[in-house]
């Protein structure tokens, strides 16, 4: 499946303004992954499938999650957090995905997670600054976009976690394992 393919395939499966959202993630990823020495083609990839089942039945997605014996404790957080592991599944056994880096890339771009590779910091951040996005800070966090990739990871997850603490929700374990492994690289630096 080349590029455009692909892109027709998953906007049948989304409103206009998450494909929208989708472009830009993938605009954003390719940019970064030149920056950073990353396979721009697996940044596209993984970019065009990050939110392909976002809007997917929720039964279905806690099945597929129960079915693939994925982390039960899925179930026990927010449901927004589903579409990423389900997301890499469906990109694996429905669009032919093999490469792990973008299986991965897709699985844990809402999360994070500790000891990410590079393409998963890419995708992960990419989500958060792409042009389309509009929320207060998100300026601060495209002007790091200079200052390293570990430094804007560090950013997003922390930006990420304050907000789920802003409103009361639980924050699952991948986002802190996250935050902790950045915060530790650094002050080890
Ligand atoms: O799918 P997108 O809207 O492009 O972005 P995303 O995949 O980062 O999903 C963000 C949503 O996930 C947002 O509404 C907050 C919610 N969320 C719920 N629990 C968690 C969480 N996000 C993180 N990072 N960690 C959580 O524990
Ligand atoms: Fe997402
Ligand atoms: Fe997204």
């Amino acid at each position: 499946m080349n590029r455009d393919e692909m892109l027709n395939a998953i906007r049948t499966r989304m409103p206009e303004k998450r494909y929208v959202h989708t472009l830009g993630v993938m605009d954003t990823a390719i940019r970064l992954a030149s920056v950073y020495d990353e396979v721009e083609k697996d940044a596209e990839i993984a970019a065009i499938l990050h939110d392909v089942v976002k809007y997917a039945d929720r039964d279905w997605m806690k099945q597929t999650i129960i079915d693939q014996q994925m982390d039960p404790n899925l179930l026990l957080f927010h449901h927004e957090l589903w579409h990423a592991p389900v997301g890499a599944y469906v990109a694996q056994y429905e669009f032919g995905v093999t490469n792990q880096n973008v299986l991965n890339a897709i699985r844990y771009h809402t999360t994070g997670r500790a000891h990410m590779g590079t393409l998963e910091k890419i995708i992960f951040c990419a989500d958060m600054i792409e042009p389309n996005r509009q929320f207060p800070g998100v300026d601060e966090l495209r002007q790091h976009d200079e200052q390293g990739l570990d430094a804007l990871t560090k950013l997003c997850v922390k930006r990420s976690i304050q907000y789920l603490v802003q409103k009361n929700q639980p924050v699952y374990p991948d986002s802190i394992h996250c935050y902790n492994d950045l915060v530790t690289r650094k002050e080890n630096e």
